[in-house]
């Protein structure tokens, strides 16, 4: 019986060793897939038939992808101004900034991280000239954690030592088990000197 334990016991540390290797690697590819960056306009925002809003007020897109404002020759000036928020009227100073209002502009704007980017057209925003781009997942509502809480796989022979422990373990508490089904209850008779 025992040998079947081993036996078993040496079948699920090689499955569990060759599992941990492939999904290593192929964590690592992935990372490698999402580094690729284009510059291509994933959405481009105009003006609308009114003149005096933009003809798309609610867009999303995923991080790492542009956002183009283009416009040429409109009857009156626009731009795009990052405001704090969806009822904020002041343009952030160090914010995504077209420049002063203009009858034709050709803007874009790279967005590398989840955020809700408000923003406004600062003549209009009387008006309500405003727009929203949701970039991934939006601001978070909590700072994203950047800590990895998977043990690092870098010393294999550690995981394996964890393994072969836990499974004597199991030997062990399987032999008393296996004693206690065999020994009647209430027979602790003192031994026999
Ligand atoms: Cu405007």
């Amino acid at each position: 019986m025992s040998r079947m334990v081993v036996a078993s016991l040496m079948m699920s540390l090689l499955v569990i060793g060759s599992v941990g290797m492939a999904s290593a690697q192929e964590s690592e590819s992935t990372t490698l897939q999402n580094e690729n960056q284009t510059n291509d306009c994933a959405v481009v925002i105009g003006i609308d038939a009114s003149g005096m809003a933009y003809n798309q007020t609610d867009v999303s897109i995923e991080v790492g992808e542009t956002v183009c404002w283009v416009w040429e020759n409109e009857s009156m000036e626009h731009n795009v101004a990052e405001t704090g928020g969806p009822n904020d009227n002041n343009r952030k100073l160090t914010g995504v900034y077209s420049g002063p209002a203009a009858t034709t502009v050709d803007f874009n704007h790279t967005f590398t991280e989840n955020m809700t980017f408000y923003y406004m057209c600062e003549p209009h925003v009387s008006m309500d000239m405003r727009g929203t781009i949701t970039v991934g997942t939006g601001t978070p509502a909590t700072p994203a954690s950047t800590m990895d809480d998977k043990p690092d796989d870098t010393v294999p022979g550690f995981g394996i030592i964890s393994v072969v422990l836990a499974g004597l373990g199991a030997v062990v508490f399987l032999r008393i088990e296996t004693l206690r089904m065999i020994t009647p209850r209430g027979s602790r008779i003192p031994r026999e000197i």
